[in-house]
């Protein structure tokens, strides 16, 4: 009898010091940081290596001073994956997000607040040629010097890529709802005759998007053109050695800013064919946090 009543006085008791324990935390402010960092693993899900938007993640860690966190490398594919699973669960995740980009349309999705400018300001994609490109393929490099194309348009490739076509038909099927458009970029070029072209990309969402319609719009002129999936790196050794003759995804003037300072003379840039991208952490906008200040 006895022991049960000790027992029972020190189950009290704990009962007691737990409750106060549970209350002191809240009542210590709404520690939201610590339970959104508890609550993801202090990870944010990152894409390959070689994407300038690893380098602006790794740059906000250390502005935010955020050296409890880690960030993961992966790949474009492994992170919406990651993404769609944790938003059908309504779990907890933080990306590297980018726009223009698919996600945002399908997910009710936020962009964190960057007070410190770790992912730079809105810039521009811009279409970058070997060197040597206009003498040899004079009517490619005059389309792709005058592709240009919004957010919205390669949205809509975006889209129908994620929704199960695959790039060729998504951009098949762009093509021929645009016309006039394509019909913008094709104005006064000839007819190519089966000369070869090799388009390079990173499989990233955006760019599988835009190189598969460029590619399609140079095949319609007549020109026998690869598209060669590759990493970043290997995509400006590849224009600045000549191995690749195009690419239409330099992200400019900070994404891909290392790139272009390692091959400078070495490739030349055709300027714009998308205006107002967007680098940063991203995250369901069930997720009770709106700035990266928040994660701290
Ligand atoms: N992205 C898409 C690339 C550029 C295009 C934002 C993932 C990057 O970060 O390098």
């Amino acid at each position: 009898m006895k022991k049960l009543i000790f027992g029972l006085i020190v189950l009290l008791i704990s009962t007691v010091l737990a409750a106060c324990g549970g209350s002191n935390e809240t009542s210590g402010g709404t520690d939201t940081a610590t339970s959104v960092g508890e609550s993801v693993d202090y990870e944010i899900v990152g894409i390959d290596p070689g994407a300038g938007i690893m380098k602006a993640a790794a740059q906000a860690i250390d502005d935010y001073e955020l050296q409890d966190w880690t960030l993961v490398e992966g790949s474009s594919a492994a992170m919406t994956a990651a993404l769609t699973k944790a938003y059908e669960k309504k779990e907890p995740i933080i990306v590297t997000g980018w726009t223009p980009h698919w996600m945002y349309s399908k997910y009710d999705l936020k962009i964190l607040d960057d007070p410190k400018g770790s992912f730079g300001e809105k810039e521009n994609i811009h279409t970058i040629v070997r060197t040597g490109l206009q003498e040899d393929h004079t009517k490619a490099y005059q389309v792709l010097d005058q592709f240009h194309w919004t957010s919205d348009d390669m949205g809509e490739v975006m889209m129908q890529i994620q929704e199960g076509k695959n790039p060729e038909d998504a951009a098949e099927a762009w093509v021929k709802a645009h016309k006039e458009q394509v019909a913008e970029w094709t104005k006064g070029v000839e007819k190519a005759d089966g000369e070869k072209l090799k388009l390079g990309y990173v499989a990233w969402d955006s760019e599988i998007a835009s190189t598969h319609v460029i590619g399609k719009v140079l095949s319609d002129l007549g020109y026998d053109v690869t598209l060669s999936q590759v990493e970043a790196g290997p995509l400006w050794t590849g224009i600045a050695d000549g191995s690749l003759d195009a690419q239409v995804s330099g992200w400019l003037p900070i994404t891909h800013e290392d790139y272009v300072k390692k091959y400078k003379g070495q490739f030349e840039d055709l300027g714009t064919n998308l205006e107002g991208t967007t680098l940063g952490l991203t995250v369901p906008a069930y997720m009770e946090i709106d700035s990266i200040e928040d994660l701290k």
